[in-house]
Order: structure tokens, then sequence, then C-alpha cells
């Protein structure tokens, strides 16, 4: 309750605030575009963790508001990034549902002026347990844009393959959990190897995450992953040190 209340007090005072982590071409090393985390610094709390107030967002429904902020502020700091790069905004199954999402992407893209195309959306599993009729049209409307839609933590959640099939959607993002237990793991591997063909079959883009080794990053490779995330490339970081690492690898 006590968390509850200084979060909304929280995005008031400007305590909430993005990093990026970066999202790289697996075969050419160059910068793709990056994901905005968020972050809470809270005088009495100090730095809570997504893990801990993502949660308790979703539960009180907070995330529409806060979601909202994210959306906003991440279009306004990639708006001064290179035009190469996209910026990917994490959507929450619940904005979806209750919010109107595509007034609010129509609303960033128009404040900072940022094109349609260097706005990626993801979405977690879960969302798409509740796929009803009206996200799917949220969803299409968002993709007519120009807006590509990620499937995150793919694997972990609920989806089944004649969702894959059936809904609009431009990628998949392979959990981390795979990725980590990869190279020590053959069930792991599998898994990754299958994901990466079934996104060929659907005409899907791959991201994979929590890439830390160069093992993993040529093991995905190889098996066709474009675009890998994780520590071997970097930690989420502010948005002025994506741009100067956009250049520095230029
Ligand atoms: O990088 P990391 O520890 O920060 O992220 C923890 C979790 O918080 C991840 O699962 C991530 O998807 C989630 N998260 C981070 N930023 C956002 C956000 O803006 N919106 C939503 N819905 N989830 C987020
Ligand atoms: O959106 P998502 O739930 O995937 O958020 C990504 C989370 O994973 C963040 O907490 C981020 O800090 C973390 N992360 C990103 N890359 C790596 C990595 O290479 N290794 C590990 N252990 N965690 C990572
Ligand atoms: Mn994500
Ligand atoms: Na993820």
């Amino acid at each position: 309750r006590e968390l509850e209340h200084a979060m909304r007090g929280g995005l008031q005072k400007g305590e909430f605030f993005l990093q990026y982590q970066p999202q790289v071409d697996l075969r050419t090393g160059k910068l793709a575009g990056a994901e905005a985390l968020l972050r809470w610094e809270n005088g009495k709390f100090g730095l809570v963790s997504p893990a801990a107030f993502i949660p308790v967002a979703e539960a009180n429904g907070f995330i529409c508001e806060l979601g909202r902020w994210a959306l906003t502020e991440a279009c306004h700091q990639a708006a001064d990034w290179p035009d190469e790069i996209t910026v990917a905004v994490n959507v929450a199954p619940i904005q979806l549902v209750r919010g109107d999402v595509v007034a609010d992407v129509k609303h960033a893209l128009a404040l900072s002026g940022l094109p349609p195309k260097r706005l990626h959306l993801e979405i977690t599993e879960s969302a798409f347990v509740e796929l009803s009729g009206p996200v799917c049209k949220a969803l299409e409307q968002l993709r007519e844009m120009g807006i590509a839609i990620a499937l995150d933590d793919f694997g972990t959640g609920y989806s089944s393959l004649s969702y894959l099939a059936g809904f609009p959607l431009d990628k998949l993002k392979i959990d981390q959990s795979f990725v980590r237990k990869m190279s020590s793991d053959p069930q792991s591997l599998a898994i990754v190897q299958t994901v990466n063909a079934l996104a060929e079959s659907l005409q899907l883009d791959v991201v994979a995450e929590g890439v830390e080794t160069e093992t993993e990053r040529q093991l995905l490779t190889a098996m066709g992953c474009e675009i890998g995330q994780g520590y071997l490339f970097g930690k989420p970081q502010p948005s002025e040190a994506i741009e100067e690492w956009y250049r520095t690898s230029c």
C-alpha cells in the first residue's frame, strides 16, 4: 500500500526514468536499436527494481499511467537518436485491454516527431491470453501505422502455435532463460533452434535476450537469429550513451 502511494507520487515528482539496453545486429555487430526499461529512484525506498514495482503497478492499474509516461519519454528521447536506430517500449497486457494504446502512441509520436517505423512495442505473452477482437484490432492499427509488434519473453507464457499464426505480430523475443542455458543444456538449445525455425516459416524476426557470451552469439548467428540483446553488448544505460554507442561503433 505504501509502495503504491509512493509510486503515484513518484511519477508526479519525476522519480521515474528510462534506461536503454542495446539491441545489436548479430552478424555485423552494429546497433539496431534499444529497449527502454523503467527505473524508479525513491527517497525512502531507494532504487526500486522493476521486478518489484511493475507487478504492483499491474495489479492496481497504475501501469496504464506509468506505461503512457514511458511511451512518451522513450519517443521523446529516441527522436534525438540517429535515424537508423529503433526504440522498443514495453506494453503491459492490461494497457491493451483497458487503455487506449493507439491513442497513446499517436499522441507520443505527434509530440516527439519520432517516425512510426522507429517505434517497436514489446508485449508479454500473457497479453495474448486475453487477445480479444478489440486488442487484435488495436495491434493491426499500430502495424498499419508502421510500428513493429514483438512478442516478449517468448516461451515462458501461454501462447500456443495457433495464436502465433493468427495474431498481428512482427517478431519474437526469445526469453533469456533459454539463451542462458543454451550452451550447457541440449534441450534449451533445441528450443532456441526451434523458435528460430518457427519464426522463419512464419516470417517473423527474432530477438534473442540475455546474450552474455561470444559462444552464444555465434550459436545464434548460425541459427539465423538476426538481433541480440544482453550483457555481451551492453547493460541498460542512459539515452545519451546509446547515441554515443552508435557513433563510436560506426
Ligand atoms: O531490465 P530489467 O530488470 O529492468 O526489467 C525487469 C522487468 O521489468 C522486465 O520484465 C521488463 O519487461 C519490465 N519492464 C521494464 N520497463 C517496463 C515498462 O516500461 N513497462 C512494462 N510493462 N514493463 C517493463
Ligand atoms: O523485458 P524483460 O523482461 O526481458 O527485461 C529484461 C531484463 O533482463 C532486465 O532486467 C535486464 O536488466 C535483464 N538482462 C538483460 N540482459 C541480460 C543478460 O545478458 N543477462 C542477465 N542475467 N540479465 C539480463
Ligand atoms: Mn521487454
Ligand atoms: Na523480455
